[in-house]
Formats: structure tokens, sequence, C-alpha cells
């Protein structure tokens, strides 16, 4: 496949902004970064907070018309994004690809489960139901879902054009108008798909801001009028997001963070599943481990740790790394210089602490440039490690052997986070019982790191609040209402 950036560096990248392309106010710009090249890619609008404003106002000014359009008629417009994006496949992985490098056949399917997520959304139309609750004989109570106004997405680098095209759809669906806020290392298909967008919807409807540094995102937090913020990050990020935007006014704000999730292998697991499982769960191939749902430790029983830890070297060793546009290619490089050094750190600290590394941990051989690490296996892990309980986001999988299902749970558990976790066995209650005990927004039993639209996805404790994918995603993008009818008794 051709490697040529040119015609990327050469398009006149744009904020999308009232239904029209244009520099940032201050005309500021900043160049992103192919990970695979180490090469400059783009340059892109810097918006800051004047910016942010302009967005705000476009699509507060949009909210009206919107809201007042019929559900339906909303869900045929969001088919059509979905059909848009789909015609556009290709073009729109190839950015992905440069901008995050991740192998483009992952890159295809993320912008398939955009679509996808535009079709879930536009199909529950008529789920934006209130109900009729019959709290008293003589009057007529019931309620009404009613959409924020401005919605903004705030998103991180790992899934660009997932995120931008996809987690439009429930807040457009909603009835809100939406303000997108890419990460800054991967911008390029959240302005390409505001462009393509731009001849679907009204003016204002979809706004796309990109920006260098924290400053966009924190013009966010900070604006009173947007009420309703989603983002998907770092924890420390969700933090700071909440508290600017407690001391901005009073909003809604969901967060879908970190993760240290685990996956728990009882001996009588079929191991080879289990191995394909923990390759698939880490999701080396799909993003270099850089998902916040990887299954990033092992935690697998005594008796069968050296077995499950040969067989999971053997795959991890015939991963190839290289470029993302190399059909043979399994594993690209991280997203940055930034992350290429936190990752390798993290694995210095792992080594200083006793841990050893099976495979991997270090810049694969006859890669110069590009910020390339070789899937890692670490084992002689101890809980109290921070390689057991610090998210890496990198290509890194830490196995911790234990003896009881106690045990097990407890492990499973010591961690901050809760996002996801899976559980290997063929023993019918003992996973239930795990996936009870299990402090996880999501379980998965003999299987890893599958999403399925329409199951709710999101996590507990450090990991976040709220849920997406799913109707509860849908729905918490409305308020409701309650109407009380004095004299007008329900039959
Ligand atoms: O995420 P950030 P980054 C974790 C992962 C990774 C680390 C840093 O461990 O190594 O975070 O990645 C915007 N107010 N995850 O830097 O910093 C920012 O511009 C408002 C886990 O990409 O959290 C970007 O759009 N917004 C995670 C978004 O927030 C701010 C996925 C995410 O940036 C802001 C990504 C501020 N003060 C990273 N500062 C997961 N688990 O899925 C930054 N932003």
């Amino acid at each position: 496949m051709d490697h040529d950036t040119s015609a990327i560096s050469a398009h006149p990248w744009r904020l999308l902004i009232g239904g029209d392309l244009v520099p940032a106010a201050r005309g500021g710009r900043y160049t992103t970064h192919d990970p695979s090249t180490e090469r400059p890619l783009a340059h892109v609008p810097d918006g800051d907070a004047e910016d942010v404003d302009r967005a705000y106002r476009a699509a507060a000014a949009a909210a009206p018309g919107w809201r007042a359009t019929a559900p339906r008629a909303r869900a045929r417009t969001v088919r059509e994004l979905a059909r848009v994006l789909r015609a556009n496949a290709e073009e729109l992985a190839r950015l992905d690809v440069h901008d995050l490098g991740s192998p483009y056949p992952m890159m295809l399917l993320d912008v398939e489960r955009a679509a996808d997520s535009l079709d879930l959304f536009a199909d529950w139309a008529l789920q934006l139901t209130g109900e009729v609750i019959p709290a008293s004989a003589e009057h007529l109570h019931y309620t009404l879902r009613e959409p924020y106004g401005v919605v903004a997405r705030i998103l991180p680098f790992n899934h660009p054009v997932m995120f931008a095209a996809g987690k439009i759809a429930a807040p457009l669906m909603a009835g809100n108008t939406v303000l997108v806020k890419p990460a800054h290392q991967t911008p390029l298909s959240a302005l390409r798909t505001g462009e393509l967008f731009a001849d679907v919807l009204p003016p204002g409807v979809l706004n796309v801001v990109s920006g260098a540094g924290p400053a966009t995102g924190a013009a966010i937090s900070a604006h009173p009028g947007i009420r309703r913020i989603a983002f998907i990050g770092s924890e420390s990020v969700g933090r700071a997001i909440q508290a600017d935007a407690a001391r901005a006014a009073v909003k809604h704000v969901t967060m879908e963070l970190g993760g240290k999730n685990a996956m728990v292998v009882f001996p009588d697991a079929d191991l080879e599943a289990a191995a394909d499982g923990a390759v698939r769960g880490m999701n080396f191939t799909a993003s270099t481990g850089q998902s916040c749902g990887s299954t990033s430790r092992l935690l697998v029983h005594r008796d069968i740790a050296a077995d499950l830890t040969d067989r999971l070297r053997a795959r991890m060793t015939a991963l190839r790394v290289g470029h993302p546009l190399d059909p043979d290619t399994d594993v690209g490089p991280l997203v940055s210089a930034d992350q290429y050094r936190k990752v390798l750190d993290h694995l210095d600290r792992a080594r200083r602490d006793g841990a050893t590394t099976l495979c991997g941990g270090t810049r694969p051989p006859g890669l110069d440039a590009g910020h390339f690490i070789a899937p890692t296996l670490l084992t002689g892990v101890r809980p109290d490690m921070d390689a057991a309980n610090q998210e890496i986001f990198g290509p890194v999988l830490s196995v911790l052997p234990f003896g009881t299902e106690d045990e097990a749970i407890r492990l499973a558990n010591s961690v901050d986070y809760g996002l996801t976790a899976s559980v290997w066995t063929n023993d019918l209650t003992c996973a239930h019982r795990l996936a009870v005990a299990l402090e996880a927004g999501f379980v998965w039993v003999n299987g890893a790191s599958q999403h399925f639209p329409g199951v709710p996805y999101g996590g507990v404790k450090a990991s976040g609040l709220g849920r997406e994918e799913s109707l509860d995603e849908l729905l918490g993008f409305t308020q409701t209402k309650a109407v009380t009818v004095f004299n007008a008794a329900p039959c």
C-alpha cells in the first residue's frame, strides 16, 4: 500500500463551526506526526477558548431546530451519516493509520463500528419514551425525555474515527447538538468526518474543534453553557474535567476512564482458547494495547501458569510488528513519543521491581524509526508492583499467579480501576460467582475484549461513571421532565 502522505499534509485542515470550515479564530496551528515514521504529518487548527465559544454558540443556535425535528426524521439523517462514513471508509481508515499507527484492517473495522453505532442509535428513535405513573387517582402523571441542548464529547487518541463519528450518534438521536474535541495526537479523521457530515447535517448540529493541548478541552469544561460532557480518556484528566466543570456550572459529566483489567484463568479452562483470548484481550493488534478495556493483567492458577505462559509467549513472539499499511503487520507503533517513553519507563520500573521480561520489552530489530515496542509478557509480577496496578497503555501483559478462587477475586479487585474483567473456566457456577464478585463494569466469560453494540459498556471505581454503547447511553443524553395534570385522572 502507498505510504505517501503528501496529500494529507497538503489538505487545508479546518475546524467545523456552524456548518463552515474555518481556521482557528486566532489563526493558531500545530503539527501532528506519523508515529510509524516520526515525520510531520499535518498542520491542523489549534482551537482555543474563543473557538470553543464560537462552536458553543453555533450549537446553541442549532439546538431548537434539531430538538424540534421528529426522532424518526433525525434517524433518517443519522443513517445517512452512516452511509457517508461507509462510502469514505478507506480514506478515513488511512487517516487513522497515519495519525494513530494501528494496522489498516483494524482502522477499517473502526469505521464500520462507527457506522454501526450510528445505525444502532437511529434504530432506537422511538425508544425515547416517557412513562405514565399511577401515583394518584385524580391526576395524570407522565414523563418526557428532553435533550440537554449542547453536548460536548472530549475524545482520546486510541480509536479516532470510531469515537469521532460513532459517539455523536446517541447525543444527536437524543435531540442534542454536539461539539466534538478530538485528541491532540489524532485529530485528522474527526476533522475530515466534520467536513463530510457538514453536507448532511443542518449547520451547527455538529461542530469539531481540534487543539494542541489541554487548553481546548479545559475551555469546554469551563464553558458555562455546555452542561453535558461525555469524556473518554485518563483518570487524571477525568477528575480535572469534573473539577473544572463544577466550578463553571452544574454539569452532568460522564467518564470512561482507564483500566487494569484482569483475565482470570482457572485450571479447568480451555488453555488454547485462553491463550488466544489473552492475545485478543490485550488488543495487541487492534491498538498496540492502547485500549481502556484491554485485559492487561493475567491472573492464572499456579497449576497451569507455566503451560499458559508458554502458549502465550509463542503467540506473542509470532506477532509481526511493523508499518501499519504493510499487509503482513499485526502490531503497529504506539501513538506518540510521549506514549513510547511512558511505556518504556513502565518496563524499566517493572524490571527494577523484580519482574522478568519473558518476551518483547524493547524496539524490535530492523525498525529504526517509529514508536515500536514488541508485545511484552511480564512474569514475576507481585501485586504491590506498579506493573500490577497502573495502566501502562501499551503492548504489555503482566502475569500474576493465584492459588484459590478467593485469592483470584481479591487480586482482581485489588486495583483502583474497575472497567472490564474476564473469567476462563468450564465450571458454570464458578463463572457466575466470579461475574458477581468481580468489581468491573463488564465481565466476559470465556471471551475477552469483545464489544456487542447494545450491551452497556463502562466502568466502576476509578474507571468512570455512566454506560455507553447501549440504551443507557441514549437515555444518558436526555433529562427526565415530570408532568402532573390536575383533575385529569387516567382511566
Ligand atoms: O489522554 P488524556 P492522553 C490514558 C493512558 C494514556 C494517558 C495519556 O494511560 O497513557 O491516558 O493519554 C483532553 N481538560 N488514557 O494524553 O490526557 C485531551 O486533549 C479537558 C486512557 O491521550 O486523558 C484529549 O482530547 N480536556 C484512555 C482527551 O482529553 C483535556 C484513553 C484525553 O486526554 C484536558 C486515552 C483538560 N485538562 C488515554 N487535558 C482509556 N482508558 O481509554 C487533556 N484533555
